[in-house]
């Protein structure tokens, strides 16, 4: 059981240091938004399931393995012996662009299907699903799991987090937006970049990011954080009422935040910047500012730090604050998943430069 399941493709990833064609070595490690936030909440100390197929190959071995060591909970997940493991390429291709290139089509974990959830949900009911919008990209098998998915955690009272994490090489944006839109009624925290929001809003929407957030919340979501990479990230909440669904009950919070709380000129630099009101019911947390090393796995790492202040029961200041401080984590660590803080290490970004810990 536990507290978080989420559930999706995991491949294995090679990722090399300069442009593939021209060969080189490559470092083996795993790769799946869905498990770099189950990571990032055990890391954290959360009790968190992953669900998923692999092959029944070495690469399914790496996947299952590395899981396990890093606590995530992996008895619902299985070998699939008609279809390999997914692979993933990362190419960094300039200091602050990585190219990626998919091995996936009919890998293992592109054939999930909704009895897997039924086998999920009825092994234990979680607090948090957490799924993404790649999921359903993958097959059509895979998008009826991911919409059962949301049937069973309603049915069932789990509060759904849905990251959008679009990813254009799978599936176009009005195939995802057809999609998506649909999931909304289901939804009780939605977090996407301001790119990715319009996907989940009927066309004609409002151009505007803080008018699409607010959109959102009248189509029944309940807190929309929108991740804004260097900038940060904002959340825009409405006023938590009776019977809401478990883990948005702090919701109020933020319309409630005072506008003067902090100083306006608050910035990237002050690592324990608190977050601001940014007016209507929203708050603005800067991003911690650290040496960039590898943003993949940045927008995982806010979703794990978000939801583990949210089980906490931290308000939506405190959820923000947590989200940019993993965020920044992963940005200054190579690797989708490999720098997430424990919680002890969660303070280690307000040392000054230079700093050794001895
Ligand atoms: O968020 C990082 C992911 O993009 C990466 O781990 C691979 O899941 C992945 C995907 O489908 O792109």
């Amino acid at each position: 059981g536990g507290s978080v399941l989420t559930f999706g493709e995991t491949m294995v990833a090679l990722r090399g240091s300069g442009p593939l064609k021209l060969g080189g070595t490559m470092d083996v490690s795993i790769a799946g938004a869905e498990s770099n936030v189950a990571i990032g909440l055990a890391r954290l100390g959360h009790t968190v399931r992953w669900v998923g197929a692999v092959g029944d190959d070495e690469a399914g071995e790496l996947v299952l393995r590395t899981l396990r060591a890093e606590a995530v909970d992996v008895s619902g997940a299985w070998k699939d012996a008609g279809a390999p493991t997914g692979l993933i390429l990362f190419e960094p291709r300039l200091p602050d662009l990585t190219r990626v290139h998919y091995y996936r089509a009919a890998s293992a974990g592109s054939r999930l299907s909704p009895d897997v959830l039924d086998r999920a949900f009825a092994t234990a009911v979680p607090r948090i699903l957490h799924l993404t919008g790649i999921t359903p990209a993958l097959s059509p098998t895979a998008r009826a799991a991911s919409t059962h998915a949301l049937r069973l955690a309603r049915d069932h009272g789990a509060m759904v987090c849905l990251d959008v994490n679009h990813r254009a090489r799978l599936w176009s944006a009005d195939q995802a937006s057809a999609e998506l839109q649909n999931w909304m009624p289901y939804v009780d925290l939605l977090i996407a970049s301001a790119d990715e929001l319009p996907l989940c809003l009927p066309p004609g929407s409002p151009t505007d990011t803080g008018a699409q957030a607010r959109a959102l919340l009248s189509a029944g979501v309940q807190e929309v954080a929108v991740k804004l990479g260097a900038a940060g990230a904002t959340s825009y909440a409405r006023p938590s009422r009776p019977g809401a669904p478990a883990g948005s009950t702090s919701s109020a919070r933020c319309a409630e935040a005072p506008s003067d709380a902090q100083d306006a000129g608050g910035d990237a630099q002050d690592a324990g910047g608190d977050a601001q009101d940014a007016g209507g019911g929203s708050l603005h947390q800067p991003a911690v500012a650290v040496r960039a090393v590898d943003a993949v796995g940045a927008g995982d790492a806010f979703v794990a730090g978000y939801l583990s202040a949210l089980l906490d029961g931290e308000g939506i200041a405190g959820r923000l604050e947590r989200g940019v401080t993993t965020g920044a984590f992963a940005v200054a660590s190579p690797g989708d998943w490999e720098g997430a803080p424990t919680r002890a290490e969660l303070d280690l970004l307000g040392a000054p430069p230079g700093t050794v810990v001895r």
